[in-house]
């Protein structure tokens, strides 16, 4: 009973808000899903009365000034998405058009969409990069940089939609658009479960989709070491979970590509000193031996070796040739303190050396490896944990906070000059009942206490996908789309916070990643999709 009257709630809400868009009347008491929706939502958007078909068959993306490979390859792939939209379930039949977009004015045919890039294409996506466009579906996309380019094909792609004998249809539409945060993360763990390569490059299609921008890889940790180093292979060879779930230097190459194409920076983590426990399986002398009741055991790794520390200056000299972003992810989270005090020759070194606290030990570990990422003009990334005992960082580090009082944490960070990250309330890991992302959805990363200086300081956020409970199986399931509403909360303007509204364009948007191939799940309980 209960449910019948929030669901009829829940539908007239829906209609009233959405009274200007199109929208797909369905038979139950479900969402409705808009009809060329755009996710996440632009910054500026106007559409008219007005409507152009396109004939699949007919239509070309041309470059009118610069072009380069990453806007050849775009124009494929779009073309691609574009022609197979007349297989969306979102068809033409079902669709009553109210408002904005209705058959007022005689449809014209469109048959060219030309890209007007003013600046030759960067080779690299970036921090700073001008993710900028503006968009009319008259047939004009103007952008300063390839990344505004790469945004406005994608948010092209989502105006078009199926249209009667195989035509699509497009609402005159005029966009001017760009993110709010530069730093729009997914975190992918390859260490707890190995995900394939294939399967990484559709994470990579669905952040593209999203508008997400930084792939932060957490390709090692405890549980395995799957990627292949050139100066130390023992490493993957001993401490990958098989021999076949590794990623080759190949493999990685693969993955930047792929990600760089696609305006996706690749961040890599090797985090340290904790969660290294298959480091150690080739190399037990960089990690604490325990003793006492956890004989045995290795734990975190040995801070008051120098073999320690010249380890880890070789192999990030190594990461940060093969990875080409300029920020590396050094770890610093949940170090455990038990090993540490556990071992004999640890606590005999600080005795000799009057340190009183582990938490000294860690905050004097993690200054020398973030001075051997700077050394070598790289920028650290730290989890929250790091910044300990007024620890000296390098000026640009970065701070993730994942968990505890963000509001606090971000204050804190912030009020210390540092840039920083919000992953608290976006963990994917953890499962509620059905229509979850509306938490994720509301979480505001500048909703702390701070001046304007404190809060120019976040850089935007990450959602997280640990990967214990997910595996090749279930992992694109279980990111999308959910990490959509992340990914809408870092883009689109702050006052976008509506959920009737944004709940049917994220019905929509699932069922338009299902259509290109991502399995995103429901995300709003019973559906057409
Ligand atoms: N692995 C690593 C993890 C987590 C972190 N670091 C983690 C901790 C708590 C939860 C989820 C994930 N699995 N290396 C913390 C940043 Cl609830």
């Amino acid at each position: 009973m209960y449910r019948g009257i929030l669901a009829t709630i829940v539908v007239i809400g829906s209609l009233l808000v959405t009274a200007s868009f199109a929208y797909i009347v369905n038979p139950g008491p479900v969402v409705n899903a808009t009809v060329g929706g755009v996710w996440p939502r632009p910054k500026y958007l106007r559409s008219t009365d007005n409507y152009f078909l396109i004939d699949p068959k007919n239509f070309s993306i041309l470059p009118v000034e610069n072009t380069c490979d990453i806007l050849d390859k775009a124009i494929t792939r779009y073309i691609k998405i574009i022609q197979s939209t007349v297989h969306s379930p979102i068809y033409y039949p079902h669709v009553v058009h109210n408002g904005s977009g209705t058959n007022v004015t005689p449809a014209q045919i469109l048959s060219s969409l030309k890209v007007n890039l003013t600046s030759p294409c960067e080779q690299k996506p970036h921090l700073k990069m001008d993710e900028w466009y503006f968009l009319s579906t008259s047939g004009t996309i103007i952008s300063h940089s390839i990344w505004g380019v790469l945004r406005a094909l994608e948010t092209f792609s989502q105006l078009v939609t199926p249209y009667e004998n195989q035509m699509l249809r497009v609402t005159e539409t005029h966009i001017r658009d760009e993110p709010r945060f530069p730093h729009r993360g997914l975190l992918v763990d390859t260490s707890r479960h190995y995900i394939s390569k294939d399967i990484l490059f559709r994470i990579l299609d669905g952040m593209a989709y999203n508008k997400l921008n930084v792939f932060h890889w957490h390709i090692v940790d405890d549980h395995s070491f799957p990627y292949v180093s050139k100066k130390f292979p023992e490493l993957s060879a001993k401490g990958a979970f098989r021999p076949e779930m590794i990623y080759t230097q190949k493999d990685v190459a693969d993955v930047i590509e792929y990600a760089r194409i696609r305006g996706i920076r690749v961040i890599p983590e090797f985090d340290v000193p904790g969660h290294t426990r298959s480091w150690g399986v080739s190399h037990p002398e960089v990690l604490t031996q325990c003793e006492g009741s956890y004989q045995g055991l290795m734990g975190p790794m040995n801070p008051i070796k120098d073999v320690t520390y010249q380890f880890i200056d070789e192999l990030f000299r190594e990461v940060q040739e093969v990875f080409p972003d300029q920020y590396i992810h050094v770890g610093g989270d949940e170090v455990g303190f038990e090993c540490w005090n556990s071992s004999t020759e640890i606590v005999d070194y600080m005795k000799k050396n009057n340190i009183s606290s582990f938490s000294f030990l860690q905050k004097n570990f993690m200054e020398k490896v973030t001075r051997s990422v700077t050394a070598l003009d790289n920028i650290p990334i730290v989890w929250q944990e790091a910044m300990v005992e007024n620890v000296d960082m390098p000026p640009g580090t970065i701070v993730q906070v994942w968990t505890g009082d963000w509001r606090v944490l971000l204050f804190m960070f912030t009020k210390a000059g540092h840039r920083a990250l919000m992953s608290e309330c976006w963990y994917l890991d953890h499962l509620e009942n059905g229509g979850d992302w509306k938490k994720y959805y509301n979480c505001e990363p500048l909703d702390f206490i701070g001046s304007e200086e404190q809060k120019k300081l976040i850089l935007g956020g990450e959602a997280c996908m640990w990967a214990e409970v997910v595996s090749d199986r279930n992992i694109l399931q279980r990111i999308f789309p959910r990490s959509s509403a992340a990914a809408e909360r870092l883009w689109s303007p702050q006052h976008t916070r509506n959920f009737v509204e944004a709940q049917q364009r994220l019905e929509e948007h699932v069922c338009r990643m299902n259509l290109r191939g991502i399995p995103a799940q429901p995300a709003n309980g019973p559906g057409i999709c």
